[in-house]
């Protein structure tokens, strides 16, 4: 921080403080990770400088042999750490990943089914305010009101009655295991292509913690900063057969250069991620989200489906008086940091919910376990209590503050415990 301090001090003043945020507050949003030192130093390198349009050995650039390396060894790293038979690493992101799939199978106009935005799923997903939404014709599935998980008969006899050209399996908020056999099964019914954005179980699916949708699908795409606990970036996974077509909708499809320098720390991500460590990690997450999940029960709090398979909780506030926005305003003033997040069937808007996501990948990068959950699940209890009262918040975000400090923010991969 040498250089920056003294070039751009506001800079470099925005990047101390917002380091002293992860490092003192409790972070609960459960699409945020911490990336390893090696993960940020290869970011931070010097193949930022490199243009590489195009693929390992096919550039429109010269002196591309050793980002040719650093891509190489992302892709093949990829397809072992989730047995796929094809891997694209130059989506920049989880969005221009699912629009490569859409742009290489659909015509605008082409019926498209995924996942309700306000039931869990992801604003590509069809939303009517983002691309996959205004280009083609959305077809929503959601889930039973009763169980509040996704309602496979409705979902089939939707497939059946629209015959979506595309089916989308896959959430941003959802709690629970999904069927990727089920969907599979509707899309073979009706020659439908199935492509799952595991973006948020990625590191889970990679650890075998969830089913993988690899022998299912069409296409999977994820983000790589999510569970996976990459720098931020996007991913396609698929059938060798779509190879060609995937690689021409990045480039020049909807990508110019891609940035070499995310796609060797994504190679180390997928590195770190091949480990027994990073399988021990992910079990650790899963597990530390059922024991947060079964201490805010004790505390009163009503869950979405009453509970969790994997890292997230939705928690309904309803019964405590409180809005999601406003909870997560009084939490932030206790140094708890989560995001307001709509309910199914939520009688408030989106930008004010009835609920809030909570998710334990970050604590857990951090090294904390079950009996921590009991302490998170106490201080967000003790926090939302205290409503308005700022006394107490502050009192809170100092214990909260202490209670951090015992965990450090950056643990190396190879330090943590094997499985
Ligand atoms: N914005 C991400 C999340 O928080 O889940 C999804 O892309």
């Amino acid at each position: 921080m040498i250089d920056l301090e003294r070039i751009d001090p506001q800079i470099a003043e925005s990047i101390r403080l917002e380091e002293q945020r992860q490092l003192q507050r409790l972070e609960l949003i459960a699409s945020e990770n911490f990336a390893s030192p090696a993960v940020r130093q290869a970011q931070a390198s010097v193949l930022t400088n490199k243009y590489a349009e195009g693929y390992p050995g096919h550039r429109y650039y010269g002196g591309c042999e050793f980002v040719d390396t650093a891509e190489s060894l992302a892709i093949e790293r990829a397809k072992e750490l989730f047995a796929a038979e094809y891997a694209n690493v130059q989506p920049h992101s989880g969005s221009q990943a699912n629009m490569a799939v859409f742009f290489s199978i659909l015509q605008p106009g082409d019926t498209i089914m995924g996942m309700d935005l306000r039931h869990g799923g992801h604003l590509t997903h069809g939303s009517p305010v983002n691309f996959s939404g205004r280009l083609f014709r959305v077809i929503s599935y959601g889930v039973n009101r009763q169980t509040e998980t996704i309602d496979m008969e409705a979902l089939e006899r939707l497939a059946k009655e629209q015959r979506p050209k595309l089916v989308i399996a896959g959430a941003s908020s959802y709690p629970r295991a999904i069927n990727f056999a089920f969907f599979q099964s509707v899309c073979d019914e009706i020659g439908a292509y199935l492509m799952v954005d595991m973006a948020h179980i990625a590191g889970l699916v990679a650890a075998g913690v969830h089913p993988s949708p690899i022998p299912h699908s069409d296409f999977v795409t994820s983000t790589t900063h999510k569970t996976l606990r990459g720098p931020r970036g996007g991913l396609i996974l698929a059938r060798e057969g779509h190879a060609d077509k995937l690689n021409k909708q990045i480039f020049p499809g909807i990508q110019g250069g891609p940035l070499m320098h995310v796609i060797a720390a994504k190679a180390v991500a997928f590195k770190e991620a091949l480990t027994a460590e990073f399988r021990s990690y992910q079990k650790q997450i899963v597990v530390n989200a059922k024991r947060l999940a079964a201490e805010l029960l004790d505390r009163g709090f009503r869950l979405v489906s009453g509970g969790t398979d994997n890292h997230i909780l939705l928690v309904d506030l309803r019964g405590k008086g409180l809005t999601g926005a406003q909870a997560e305003v009084i939490l932030d003033k206790a140094w708890i940091t989560v995001n307001k997040n709509s309910i199914p069937f939520d009688p408030e808007k989106p930008a004010v919910t009835s609920g809030i996501r909570v998710g334990t990948p970050a604590v857990t990068t951090r090294g904390m376990k079950e009996n921590d959950m009991a302490v998170i699940a106490k201080f967000i209890h003790q926090a939302l209590e205290a409503g308005d009262d700022a006394a107490v918040l502050e009192q809170l975000s100092r214990q909260v503050g202490d209670f951090c400090s015992q965990f450090p923010l950056h643990k190396p991969v190879y330090e943590m415990e094997a499985a």
